[in-house]
């Protein structure tokens, strides 16, 4: 017997940069994501009796070292809850476009949280598998939805969980993903982020500023305006990397690429496209539009990113489990 999840990763629309309690993986601030189609990971996940330790592939590839030491923290929670003491063998596979620098740790920790946890007979519902998937990768916790969803920061293990705003966005709302191409080392988020609540006198706004920008989200949300939407989400994206720049030692994940995909995507903006940035804990940046507007918008982004590198991806599904 083996259980397989598959998780679709998610690109946070208002960011959560900053943890309160690192240990139960509980955030400082809610935050709101779109669940994306064109990115996932595959988990496999078969309870291994005969073993003494857990096995991890990704990819085809065993894993070793620190991040083996992450996914066993992790599993060691999932034989807590269930009170079964075996341990695992995991093969995750993600469906990423080769080489676009888009695996996230999200639809990572998303699948194995389901996968694992169903594999040593535990029933959890969503609410649950959200709470789980937390304490791997806090942005995990909002890839066990679909569509638009929200994590509530809450104030303990009980109440730090996501659920849907809407499952089915069916208003047009796109993003396109614009691979740039890196190959330094950049600031993990983990780091990043702590760096950020200690040292950046900017992190008691940014706590404002996010309580704010969850309200006019929602009520962005609920009126079906994807200008609206893409507008609060540059902003708040900005406002997330002024929390780099001004971090001790202050860091950033821009690359010269990215600025010039900001630059475009604003000048498209001034020319009266509908179109809007965002960018996370790496040098890709994501535009969020409509997808009438699609084809300007590749026109624009095509002669200087080169085709390929541009990766459409529509509002994705949440978590699907099933035992083979
Ligand atoms: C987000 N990011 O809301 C933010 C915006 C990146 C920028 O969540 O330490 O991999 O495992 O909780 O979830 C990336 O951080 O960090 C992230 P941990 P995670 O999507």
């Amino acid at each position: 017997m083996a259980t397989i999840a598959r998780a679709h990763t998610n690109i946070a629309l208002v960011k959560y940069w900053g943890k309160k309690d690192q240990q139960l993986m509980l955030p400082q601030t809610d935050s709101l994501s779109l669940t994306l189609d064109r990115f996932y990971t595959d988990t496999t996940v078969t309870l291994a009796p005969s073993q003494s330790v857990d096995h991890y592939s990704i990819n085809g590839q065993d894993v070793t070292g620190r991040a083996a030491s992450r996914l066993t923290t992790f599993l060691d929670i999932v034989r807590q809850l269930s009170g079964n003491n075996t341990h695992f063998t995991v093969e995750s596979t993600n469906h990423v476009p080769t080489s676009a620098g888009l695996a996230s740790s999200a639809s990572a920790f998303a699948a194995l949280a389901a996968a694992a946890s169903r594999e040593a007979g535990l029933n959890l519902s969503r609410k649950d598998l959200s709470r789980l998937a937390r304490r791997g990768s806090g942005s995990a916790t909002r890839s066990i939805f679909g569509g638009l969803v929200e994590w509530h920061r809450g104030v303990d293990d009980e109440t730090s969980f996501a659920e849907p705003i809407t499952e089915k966005v069916e208003f047009g709302l796109e993003m396109m993903a614009i691979v740039i191409d890196t190959s330094k080392k950049k600031v993990s988020s983990r780091h990043g982020m702590q760096l950020s609540v200690e040292t950046s006198p900017f992190y008691p706004a940014w706590r404002d500023v996010v309580a704010d920008d969850m309200v006019k989200m929602k009520r962005a949300i609920a009126d079906r305006n994807v200008d609206r939407i893409g507008e609060l989400a540059q902003e708040n994206a900005l406002r997330m990397h002024a929390l780099t720049l001004s971090a001790n030692p202050g860091y950033t994940y821009f690359e010269e690429k990215t600025i010039t995909a900001m630059r475009l995507i604003d000048s498209l903006h001034q020319q009266g496209v509908s179109c809007y940035y965002t960018m996370d804990a790496g040098p890709n940046v994501k535009v969020i539009y409509h997808r009438r507007d699609r084809e300007q918008i590749m026109a624009a982004l095509a002669p200087i990113f080169g085709a390929t590198n541009l990766i459409v991806s529509q509002p994705g599904p949440g978590i699907t489990v099933r035992q083979l």
